[in-house]
Formats: structure tokens, C-alpha cells, sequence
């Protein structure tokens, strides 16, 4: 393995709750108020302000006189208000980062790469990621139906490593050229800037339906893939295609993967959709809680390996971006893992200063001449430009945990002072290059040969096999999600051109997918196949084959429905049992405040504290809900055309519901389905599980709540 000469500062991390190196380095950028406090308020330049609050004024003291241009001390604070917006992201505007920490279990990957961060077991290597939508401004909703990106920057020893992927293993278009195209046609329409943070619109639509190389990563799009649960609970890929490079200099083609630890979920669409008004931000919050909790995500780390010999043995391309390597040809290797270990101090600063490029590369990793990294490699430097400025690698949350020196100089936003002198070669030997046998980036020596020209290469003509593999793939009901989507988003096309061309194109992936949705829209019903589907599936396409690695309750979210007089011991031992499998407890009582448990009159002493009341939250912002014992708290509940509709939107929604004692017969009223079965003897402790619903009469109460919750979403 190669050695660093540069890689002098030895990654340190004390703990699992402790400190990465890079979270050290930021701590040189933090300035906390609570630790100044002899200090007191400044202007910029350091002088104490004695009145923030009033502008300077020629004022006889009854009445307002003319305001005074010379308050410097004011104009520092507006001009400076002025100024504090940047360009949000031309995509991928609306995200959220967490730091957190990336180690290998071993070496094994030595054998593709002498790349020091996937190799090396003994180091830990700082991350800082942040999750996305594309489509949507900056203050758009989260859960809408969308990509998510999920991009790493690598805080490594020999310099920082952007993996900037995505939920999604492949992408719209093969050539990056291609890119402004259909995020034009992705964005809201240009005359009047709608529909705002999603793709149901004609010229969305109109792009795909004239560009068939789109349709694999349409059906992904429509799958449930494009509305997570939780970014704790999707996959991420690094899509492009890169290289890895051994010491003895030979080259592999290389799919980087992340796998959730907890699976991967997803919402229903009907959840998403009232989420995106009831809580937009629920999925930053969400990674916010679960950090802050101690539910730490993790994500394990894959490569897929393909020798440079059998770059040509595949039906497909393995340079194109809208086609998958299978996992049947090519295995994932897990190779390590990341833990999101720490909330930002600052947004601003942190998630939105920000800012990746796939260009941005360590030794022993390398590009590929997959067409869309090419493009991709040009463009993710040249718009930090526009958004940070020429020195946005400077930027606290951007700069690298090792040396940087070079004779770059200048250009705006300089915080460096080099001394000495900028150019190389010079007389003092100052900054020399670093030899590539002792770190120096080393390029892969490839035998190119050709014409220079503009051509798609043969096997990316074709744009239907992978797209038929995926729709395979998926289970029944993965399938009539996909159907649901495609029809909710072609009936928000009204140009009968868009909807017409979109629902024949379906018909090279599926005949009966295509007759479902013409139906649905009003679209072009085929009367045969244009296209054979064969019918060829692949493994781990559908994301039911990604349950959690062990089953857990981390860092999901329970609700315990309260009214007066209900069960406390039940209520306690619920709340310390979930607790011990680190879910979140949210009681939600008539109001935020004191509920009074059975026995105690309502009023009287401090009750027992709900956090949130029926009307505050909704039953789409948890996972599960468990409705304890007690005679007047079920009567209550009962009445109450809230709490009937809290169990029912759940029941529909298909998560876990829990019942005890009194609880069970509320339950009984408020779903009133044929067929689901309760618990009937309210003295006997035998659990009834059905659709879901898991009930018990003097059963133990912890045990029932933990059997409740294991009852996996979507069963
Ligand atoms: Fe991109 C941002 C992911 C193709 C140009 N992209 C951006 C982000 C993610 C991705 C996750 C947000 C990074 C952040 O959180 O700051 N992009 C992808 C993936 C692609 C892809 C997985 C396909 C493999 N992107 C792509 C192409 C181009 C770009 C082909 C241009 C030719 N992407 C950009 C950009 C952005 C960006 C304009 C906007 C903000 C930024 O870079 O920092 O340069």
C-alpha cells in the first residue's frame, strides 16, 4: 500500500459520542455567546453598542426627527441583513447535514484500492452528509415525492472524498449534457413557477416521455423509493460509475452503496401528502430526534467490483448512468459502515455553506468515462462559484482535516495568509509536488484511442430491459403504488399530448401497467404489447428485501393516546419499555399539559404530562399508536371524533396499533372493519394480533407494547 506524505494529522475520534477531527477543527470557527459573556455586543469591527435598538436621530424627545445617515452602527446591521441570503442550490435546494464518523472493518478491500479511508481498519474517518429533495426551493416540504440526495464528504487524511449520490441507484439521462434539459423540465414551469417541489406537471412529463433513456429511473421515481419514511431508511448510491486503483497499479470499475441498518421504508402516498402540510419539515426534524436521542443512523458501506478486463462482458453498459449492475452479476461487499453521530450548531454555516463535487477524489479512487461524471466532475466546482465564491473550499464545513498548500492565491473571500512565495517552481523549494509513490494523486495510465465526435456509444441505445427488471421486481403491492403515482402525476398534465405520449412509452416496459394507467388518465389504452416483457427480475430491486438488520424500534416514534382516568401503571411500563428499545414516546392527551390517570380527579394535583393534544398532531407523524386501559379515559376517547379519526387514518395507513384492557373496546368502535379481530376477554392475558392490530386484555403491559411495534410497517 502506498503511503501518504501528506497524511501527517492522524484522524482522532475518542469515542462513539465523541469527537471526529473534523468536528475539532470546526471548533476553531464556533464562537458561543454563552462563553463570551464579558464581552457583550459588538459591531463587526469589534466596538462595543451601546443602543441596537433605536437609529440615530436629530429628535427634540416628544416627537421622531429625520434619521441620521451617519449611524454607521445601524447601517452595519442592515447592510449586513441585506446580504445574508446566497443562491440556494440550482437543485438539491432543500436538505438537511448531521455529522458523523466512517470506518472499515479490515482490509479487504485492499485487493481493489490503496485508497487509505476504505482500507485501513484502524482509522476513522470523519463524514458530514446531507440529505435532499431536488425538485423544490429551499423552503419546500420534505416529504414530497422526489429523489433524495445523499452526499458524503469524507474528511480524510489525504484530502476530502465527495460521494455525491443519491436514494435512487441510477439517473434520467447518460450524458451530462443533458443535465440543464431536464432540470428545466423538472423545475416548476417558467411561466408562472408552478407546481413547487414535485414532477407532476406537463413539461416534466412532455421531457421523459421524448427521452426513453428516462424510463428505468421513472419507474424508480414512481416507486415507493421516492417517498422514504426517513432518511435513516433508504439506500444511497454514489450512481456513476468510478475506479479504484491497487498498489500493484491495476484498475477496477467500482458502484459505491449505502444499506440503512434499520431497512429501508417508506411512506404511503396519502401519509406524504398530508405530512408535506402537517409537518414539512419532517424529516429534518426527524434525523434531528433521533441523533439527539441516541438512535445514531447507520448505514453500511458496499462496493460493487468489476475487474477492468470485464469491462465489456455485460448486455449493458457499465458506463451508463441509467443502468444498475445487478447484484445476480455483480455481489455488494460490505465493506464498512458510517454512524451520523451529531446535530449541526448552525444551519447556515454547516448544511448550507456546504458543498460537494464529485471531482473532489482521494488516491486510489478515480473516474471512469461514464459520460455523466464527466459533465458532473465540470459542474459541481463551477457552481460553488456562484454560490460561495472562489474560495469556497476555505469555508469551515469545506476545508480538509490535513495540510492544504499549493500556490493558488487570492480571489475573493481569501481567509489564508501564505507566506512566502506563490509560484512553483521556485528557488526555496516551497510547496514542491508530492511524488506519486510517496501520496501524490496518481491517474490511471488508460490506452485511449478514437475520432472525436458526438455519439452514444451501442449499448446505451438501449433504454427498456433494466426498466422492465425493476417493475419485475417488485412486489404486488410495490406494483399498485407504482400504478398510483404515475396516475396521480399524469392527471396533473392537462396537455392531452403529454399524458397520451407518457402512457405509450409505458407500454414498452408493461402492457397491463400501460393499460392501467392510460385507463386512470385518459391516456392511449394499448390494445396489444409493443414490447415483449420477458419478464426478468433481479434481487434487491424491491425494498422489502431491505428489512431492518435486526428488528428494532429505534428511533421510531409512538403515540400513547390518553384521556382522563386512564391506566398510569400501564402508561409506565409502556413508555420504559419502548424506551429500552429507543423508540420516541409521544403522549397526546385532550390538552398539552396535566391528564389525569385513573383514580385521581381531574384538576387536582400535577397529573400527568401530555406532550402534545389531539388537535396539535396528527396521526401520519408516528409509527405506531397504543391506547393503554382505563374506563372513563376509553369512554372519552370514544366521544371524541379526533381521537376516532387518530386510530382509523392509522388503521388505514397500515401501522401498528396497540390496545389494552378498556382500550381495546374504544378500538373495536373506532375501526368497525369486518374481520380484524380483538381481544375479547378483558381478565386474560392472550394477545391478539391481526391486520396489525395487537390487543390484550390484563396482559403485560410492556411486553404487549414491544410485541406491538414489531409488527413490521406495511404488514
Ligand atoms: Fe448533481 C447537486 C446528486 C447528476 C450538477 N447533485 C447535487 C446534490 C446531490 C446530487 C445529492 C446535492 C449536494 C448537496 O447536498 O449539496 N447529481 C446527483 C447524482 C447525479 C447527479 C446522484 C447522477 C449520477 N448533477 C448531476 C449532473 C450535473 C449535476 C449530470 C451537471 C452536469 N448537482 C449538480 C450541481 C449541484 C448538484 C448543479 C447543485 C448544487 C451543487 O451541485 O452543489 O452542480
Amino acid at each position: 500500500m502506498m503511503s501518504s506524505a501528506i497524511g501527517t494529522v492522524k484522524e482522532a475520534f475518542t469515542s462513539v459520542t465523541g469527537q471526529t477531527a473534523k468536528v475539532s477543527d470546526l471548533e476553531q470557527a464556533i464562537v458561543d455567546p454563552a462563553k463570551e459573556n464579558t464581552k457583550g455586543m459588538t459591531t463587526d469591527f469589534g466596538v462595543h453598542i451601546s443602543d441596537p435598538d433605536n437609529w440615530l436621530q436629530v429628535s427634540n424627545g416628544t416627537s421622531p426627527g429625520p434619521g441620521l445617515l451617519e449611524d454607521h452602527i445601524a447601517r452595519e446591521k442592515i447592510m449586513r441583513f441585506d446580504h445574508e441570503r446566497i443562491p440556494e442550490r440550482v437543485v438539491h435546494a432543500r436538505g438537511t447535514g448531521a455529522h458523523g464518523y466512517f470506518k472499515v472493518y479490515d482490509d479487504r478491500a485492499s485487493k481493489y484500492t490503496y485508497a487509505g479511508v476504505l482500507t485501513d481498519p484502524s482509522r476513522i474517518t470523519s463524514t458530514f452528509v446531507r440529505f435532499s429533495t431536488v425538485q423544490g426551493s429551499r423552503g419546500s416540504a420534505d416529504t414530497v415525492r422526489d429523489v433524495r440526495g445523499f452526499a458524503t464528504k469524507f474528511y480524510t487524511s489525504e484530502g476530502n472524498w465527495d460521494l455525491v449520490g443519491n436514494n435512487i441507484p441510477v439517473f434520467f439521462i447518460q450524458d451530462g449534457i443533458k443535465f440543464p434539459d431536464v432540470v428545466h423540465a423538472l423545475k416548476p414551469e417558467p411561466h408562472n413557477e408552478v407546481p413547487q417541489a414535485q414532477t407532476a406537471h406537463n413539461n416534466f412529463w412532455d421531457f421523459v416521455g421524448l427521452q426513453p433513456e428516462s424510463a428505468h429511473m421513472v419507474m424508480w421515481t414512481m416507486s415507493d423509493r421516492a417517498i422514504p419514511r426517513s432518511y435513516r431508511m433508504m439506500q444511497g448510491f454514489g450512481v456513476n460509475t468510478f475506479t479504484l486503483m491497487n498498489a500493484k497499479g491495476e484498475r477496477f470499475f467500482v458502484k459505491f452503496h449505502w444499506i440503512p441498518e434499520l431497512g429501508v421504508h417508506s411512506l404511503v402516498w396519502d401519509e406524504a401528502l398530508k405530512i408535506a402540510g402537517q409537518d414539512p419539515d419532517f424529516h429534518r426534524k426527524d434525523l434531528e430526534e433521533a441523533i439527539a436521542s441516541g438512535a445514531f443512523p447507520k448505514y453500511f458501506f458496499g462496493i460493487q467490483v468489476i475487474p477492468e478486463a470485464k469491462e465489456h462482458d455485460f448486455d449493458f453498459d457499465i458506463l451508463d448512468s441509467t443502468k444498475l449492475w445487478p447484484e445476480e452479476l455483480v455481489p455488494v461487499e460490505i465493506i464498512g459502515e458510517m454512524v451520523l453521530n451529531r446535530t449541526v450548531d448552525e444551519f447556515f454555516p454547516e448544511t448550507e455553506q456546504v458543498a460537494f463535487c464529485t471531482a473532489h477524489v482521494v488516491p486510489g479512487i478515480g473516474f471512469s468515462n461514464d459520460p455523466l461524471l464527466n459533465a458532473r466532475n465540470f459542474s459541481y466546482f463551477d457552481t460553488q462559484i456562484s454560490r460561495l465564491g472562489i474560495n469556497w473550499q476555505q469555508v469551515p464545513i469545506n476545508r480538509p482535516v490535513c495540510p492544504v498548500l499549493n500556490h493558488n492565491r487570492d480571489g475573493a473571500g481569501q481567509h489564508r495568509i501564505t507566506k512566502d512565495l506563490n509560484y512553483w517552481p521556485n528557488r526555496r523549494n516551497l510547496a514542491p509536488p508530492v511524488p506519486t509513490n510517496r501520496g501524490g494523486y496518481a491517474e490511471y495510465k488508460e490506452k485511449v484511442e478514437g475520432m472525436k465526435q458526438r455519439v452514444r456509444s451501442a449499448k446505451f441505445q438501449e433504454h427498456w430491459k433494466q426498466a422492465q427488471m425493476f417493475y419485475n421486481s417488485l412486489s404486488d403491492y410495490e406494483k399498485a403504488h407504482l400504478v398510483g403515482a404515475l396516475s396521480f402525476e399524469l392527471s396533473h398534465c392537462d396537455d392531452p399530448v403529454v399524458y397520451r405520449t407518457y402512457t405509450s412509452v409505458l407500454n414498452n416496459i408493461d402492457y397491463n401497467l400501460a393499460r392501467q394507467v392510460a385507463i386512470n388518465v385518459g391516456g392511449e389504452i394499448p390494445k396489444h404489447p409493443i414490447r415483449e416483457n420477458p419478464g426478468h427480475k433481479a434481487s434487491r430491486l424491491s425494498q422489502l428485501e431491505f428489512p431492518a438488520q435486526e428488528p428494532t424500534i429505534k428511533g421510531r416514534r409512538i403515540a400513547i393516546l390518553l384521556a382522563d382516568g386512564f391506566n398510569y401503571g400501564e402508561v409506565q411500563a409502556i413508555r420504559a419499555a419502548l424506551k429500552a428499545g429507543m423508540a420516541t414516546t409521544w403522549v397526546i392527551g385532550p390538552r398539552r399539559g396535566p391528564v389525569y390517570p385513573d383514580g385521581e380527579e381531574v384538576g387536582s394535583g400535577s397529573g400527568y404530562s401530555a406532550d402534545h393534544h389531539y388537535e396539535g398532531q396528527r396521526s401520519t407523524l408516528f409509527d405506531a399508536i397504543i391506547i393503554p386501559g382505563g374506563a372513563k379515559h376509553a369512554q372519552a376517547l370514544a366521544k371524541n371524533g379526533r381521537t376516532i379519526h387518530w386510530v382509523r387514518e392509522a388503521f388505514g395507513h397500515l401501522k401498528p396499533i396497540g390496545a389494552l384492557g378498556e382500550g381495546v373496546a374504544f378500538l373495536r368502535e373506532a375501526v368497525q372493519l369486518p374481520g380484524v379481530q380483538f381481544a375479547s376477554d378483558l381478565n386474560s392475558d392472550n394477545v391478539t394480533t391481526s391486520y396489525g392490530v395487537v390487543t390484550a386484555g390484563k396482559y403485560d403491559a410492556g411486553s404487549a407494547a414491544a410485541d406491538a411495534l414489531s409488527i413490521k410497517q406495511g404488514e
